[in-house]
């Protein structure tokens, strides 16, 4: 038996929140073409279909370098705790040349690479929209990475392809996961062989209404909002959540309400069919915003939300 903690770490936007969802087949972190969308660490677990491999890999927000205090955290969410990681996975959109922050995130990752003498593979994604080679040659020149794997992380699919779609997505996880395997030690399974995720459903529901947040929401304001959910109640065939959504200041809730409440309904629908699909139940879903002031800024309320503030 192989397994071990895989980060996923990466740029904003290079796709490792997708490559997770790819992984365990189900929506666990959300997804969205603005930049740092994922905001915490969430856990995903692979288990292969031979019960020899599982893969607990961890999702982090994007790295980039910035120097407001909720920026900082989200940094610090990427390497947490990096003594019990068995190896680091790189992330990069391949389509696109290397920045400023790639390199300085690559050498992040090489100083903890060299200090716990733990293996490094790279995902160069995005293989569809074509591969820049200057980031390639760059990859390899860094003797980084035991690895370096390009592949795509999409699955659309249309209903006539499903079928092949979906067996080619089991193989795709197949090949992946053996890789990484590959340079893992022998160890038990940390997690039951049916579990894939480690987030409850609060959190869950968090991270949904957040992605909607983002997808629903231009510009600044998708940044300034965070989602909380107050209440989650279950009966036989329908579950029941209140939820705020806490914006920074008063004139930022007419811009998420919209016209004729227009913008908060279609983050409620398009959220209620997600969470359907994930519970597997019908959603009734009660959005109410709030303003908490200056959030952001606020140590209380960052802690509150389980981000580590320190002195
Ligand atoms: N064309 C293409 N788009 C992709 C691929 N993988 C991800 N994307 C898109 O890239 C965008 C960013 O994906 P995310 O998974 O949210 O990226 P992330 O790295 O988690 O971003 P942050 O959480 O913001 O750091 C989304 O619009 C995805 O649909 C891929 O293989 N090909
Ligand atoms: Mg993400």
């Amino acid at each position: 038996m192989k397994s071990g903690f895989i980060l996923i770490c990466g740029i904003p936007n290079a796709g490792k929140s997708t490559f997770l969802n790819m992984m365990i087949g189900e929506k666990i972190s959300g997804v969205t073409d603005k930049p740092q969308t994922t905001r915490k660490r969430i856990k995903g677990i692979y288990t292969s279909a031979s019960s020899e491999i599982q893969l607990v890999f961890i999702d982090t927000p994007g790295f980039h370098k910035s120097n407001t205090l909720f920026n900082r955290l989200l940094n610090d969410e990427i390497f947490e705790t990096t003594t019990d990681i068995d190896c680091f996975l790189f992330i990069t959109d391949g389509s696109t040349g290397i920045t400023d922050d790639e390199k300085e995130l690559l050498a992040s990752i090489n100083e903890l690479v060299s200090k716990h003498s733990k293996p490094a593979i790279a995902i160069v994604n995005k293989t569809d929209l074509g591969i820049n080679k200057e980031k390639m040659d760059y990859l390899r020149s860094i003797n980084l990475f035991k690895q370096i794997l390009q592949i795509s992380c999409l699955t659309d699919k249309t209903e006539n392809q499903k079928k092949d779609k979906n067996l080619e997505i089991s193989q795709k996880r197949e090949n992946i996961s053996r890789i990484i395997a590959n340079y893992l030690d022998e160890q038990s399974f940390f997690y039951p062989e049916d579990q894939l995720s480690d987030i409850s459903e609060k959190e869950q529901v968090e991270e949904i209404i957040q992605e909607k947040l983002y997808l629903y929401l231009h510009q600044e304001i998708p940044y300034k909002v965070f989602s909380e959910v107050l209440l989650f109640k279950e009966d036989e065939d329908k579950i029941y959540i209140d939820a705020n959504i806490c914006c920074e200041k008063e004139s930022q809730k007419p811009i998420i309400i919209g016209k004729n409440a227009e913008v908060i309904k279609k983050v409620r629908l398009s959220a209620e069919k997600d969470l359907k699909f994930i519970f597997g139940k019908k959603v009734k879903l009660n959005l109410f915003v709030k303003v908490s002031n200056n959030w952001t800024k606020n140590k209380m309320i960052l802690k509150d939300m389980g981000y580590n503030i320190r002195k």
